[in-house]
């Protein structure tokens, strides 16, 4: 009979290199602590990530798993999951990586309904490349690739984007435990 999993089983060997604080680290945290609860074997399991500090994802994980090219992780993952429906596949992104460089692809995969889960790490900025705008910063957001604010006129909103293309979705963000 098989052991049951736990979370240590899902922790990779690899040195995380996130910034001290950094809130990723939580994130990563909770995914390796519920993994388990689901009962699929690691190597059914695939973490598919673009670029970006939240892309770096997969190589923490235990799992089998590709860090792919900007933006183009629904892509990738949308071929995997036609070709080995059987593997549970995640999408690691980021609010840069999955709504600006990203975003038609991001959108047509959520229209296409391709089974897989879309973990979407909205930091509200471009981490890895030092800090310019993002999709998601608020409005006039000032950057020092933006001293003046930005120009755009709306802050999109993850939710919106997933309710217009027709998915529901569940935010990490709970106030109670400031995940
Ligand atoms: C084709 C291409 N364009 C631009 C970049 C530079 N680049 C790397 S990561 C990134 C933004 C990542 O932002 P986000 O997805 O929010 O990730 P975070 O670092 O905040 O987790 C950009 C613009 C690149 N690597 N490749
Ligand atoms: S640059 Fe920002 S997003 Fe990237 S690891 Fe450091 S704190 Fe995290
Ligand atoms: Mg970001």
């Amino acid at each position: 009979m098989a052991t049951a999993l736990t979370r240590k089983d899902f922790i990779s060997d690899q040195e995380v290199r996130w910034c001290p604080g950094c809130g990723d680290y939580a994130i990563l945290a909770q995914v390796q602590r519920i993994m388990p609860e689901f009962g699929i074997p690691r190597e059914k399991t695939v973490f598919i990530s673009g670029i970006g500090c939240s892309s770096r994802f997969p190589y923490y994980m235990n799992t089998y798993g590709f860090h792919t090219i900007h933006g183009r992780a629904p892509a990738i993952a949308t071929g995997l999951k036609v070709t080995r429906p059987e593997l549970d596949v995640w999408v690691v992104t980021g609010d840069g990586d999955g709504l600006s460089i990203g975003g038609n692809h991001l959108i047509h995969a959520l229209r296409r309904n391709i089974d897989f889960k879309i973990l979407l790490f909205n930091n509200k900025i471009y981490g890895l490349t030092k800090g310019q705008y993002s999709p998601t910063s608020e409005v006039g957001k000032v950057t020092k690739s933006t001293p003046a604010g930005s120009v755009a006129g709306i802050s999109l909103r993850p939710a919106d984007v997933l309710r217009e293309a027709g998915i529901g979705s569940r935010r990490l963000n709970r106030p109670d435990r400031r995940v």
